[in-house]
């Protein structure tokens, strides 16, 4: 889109240069959030702002603005752009200094960054599911920062890619954990079931959303580790995230998941996920 936010600033777009000692560019020493946009509003901003602070503070870096004022400034963004439906992208880097592994000096800022994206709603994967593969997953051992370094992520995402497949299902050894750039769900008998939310995945919110409306339709949930024979034996699998929301996973490497298409439970969790994007946000 046309503006970019370059820490307290709107810019355009083409202005928008990066140093080429950021630790972001050079270390991927940041983090960053990907933020919902529908109907011009986002969804679940305070949730992300509260994860982008806790990010940013397990690494150490203090976010030089108030996560009130940030938001403000993406809100002012999304305005500038006339963004109706799509992402806000946001990230944090240490900032520019000589390089070195250990941290600079303390007078070197934070660099903040964000732009808007329009991306329409996934429907056709919504209403069909997606192919995926399975992949062990490489990843370091502390997947809930958000942080700019997604090697593993990015190294998993293209191997599903290259396969024709939507997204790549990580596990270490049999436990599943999480996909490239999702959160991972089986259903059986009626049972929600997903990784806990610990070092090992992403605590997704999109995650958090569906787990409060299944609270409230009685759905029951299980948050706990589960095997690799649990997936392949699930009535039903699905991903979430902000940008596909839920979406029914209906092949796993080359296999049906039971009836192979999207399965009751998955349909109303979308239905409830779909409520709660029109009471935040307003009729999609
Ligand atoms: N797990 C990983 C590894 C992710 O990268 C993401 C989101 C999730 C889970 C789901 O989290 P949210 O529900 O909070 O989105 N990844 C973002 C990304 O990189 N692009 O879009 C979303």
């Amino acid at each position: 889109m046309k503006y970019a936010i370059v820490n307290d600033h709107i810019i355009n777009r083409e202005e928008a240069k990066v140093d080429i000692e950021d630790r972001g560019y050079q270390f991927g020493d940041g983090v960053y959030e990907v933020i919902r946009v529908y109907n011009g509003k986002m969804f679940t901003v305070k949730e992300h702002m509260e994860r982008f602070v806790r990010s940013a503070e397990s690494i150490g870096i203090k976010i030089p603005y108030a996560s009130e004022n940030i938001t403000k400034m993406l809100e002012d963004l999304i305005e500038k752009d006339n963004l109706k439906l799509g992402i806000v992208y946001m990230q944090i880097t240490r900032g520019a200094a000589p390089r070195n592994h250990a941290f600079p000096a303390d007078d070197v800022v934070p660099v903040i960054t964000a732009y808007t994206k329009e991306m329409p709603i996934p429907e056709a994967n919504l209403q069909s599911g997606v192919k995926t593969i399975l992949t062990e997953d490489i990843r370091w051992l502390r997947c809930d920062i958000k942080s700019l370094n997604l090697l593993g992520n990015i190294l998993a995402k293209q191997k599903a890619a290259e396969q024709g497949c939507y997204e790549a299902i990580q596990h270490r050894g049999q436990d599943v954990t999480e996909g490239s750039s999702s959160n991972v769900y089986i259903v059986k008998n009626g049972t929600v079931i997903t990784h806990e939310s610990n070092n090992l995945i992403l605590k997704g919110i999109t995650k958090d959303v569906i787990l409060k409306a299944c609270a409230e339709n009685e759905i029951p949930v299980e948050e706990r580790t589960f095997s690799l024979e649990e997936l392949a034996q699930a009535d039903e699998v699905f991903l979430s995230s902000t940008t596909s929301e839920v979406t029914p996973i209906v092949v796993i490497d080359e296999k049906k998941v039971g009836t192979g298409s999207p399965g009751p439970i998955t349909k109303k969790l979308q239905a409830l996920f779909k409520q709660e994007i029109e009471n935040q946000c307003g009729i999609i």
